[in-house]
């Protein structure tokens, strides 16, 4: 795993805490070049988090809990008519895993109560 950190950064000092706890081994990228603005670091970094801000975690392709929270985030946006155009890294990501197993059995159109849904029951 990869954290892209910075040593001051209280969420990441959180991540930190938490992947020695778990005794997770890491490798820490300092977001120095990014913080200083330095034009391909900063495209780099936001292409893997569009938020800009530290830390981000890389572990690989395989899908992570931050994943799990990430697709009913999604669902629900699309749902109400959030445009994700802005968002390209999350739609990748989002439609990467919902081409899972996992994660096709666990969507909310093909649960068993599905058929109950009343379009007027939507708040
Ligand atoms: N919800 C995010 C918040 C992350 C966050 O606010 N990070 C701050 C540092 S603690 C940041 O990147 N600020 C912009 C900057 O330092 O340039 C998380 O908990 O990871």
């Amino acid at each position: 795993m990869r954290l892209h950190s910075y040593y001051r950064s209280t969420a990441a000092y959180r991540v930190r805490i938490a992947l020695h706890w778990k005794g997770l081994p890491f490798e820490t990228l300092s977001v120095k070049a990014v913080r200083e603005g330095q034009p391909d670091a900063v495209q780099a970094y936001l292409a893997m988090n569009p938020t800009g801000l530290v830390p981000t975690l890389v572990d690989g392709d395989a899908p992570t809990f931050a994943d799990v929270c990430l697709v009913p985030q999604v669902y629900n946006a699309r749902r109400f008519g959030f445009s994700l155009e802005r968002f390209p890294t999350v739609r990748r990501i989002a439609e990467h895993c919902e081409s899972l197993a996992a994660f096709e059995h666990a969507r909310p159109e093909v649960q068993p109560d599905a058929s109950e849904y009343d379009p007027s029951a939507e708040f």
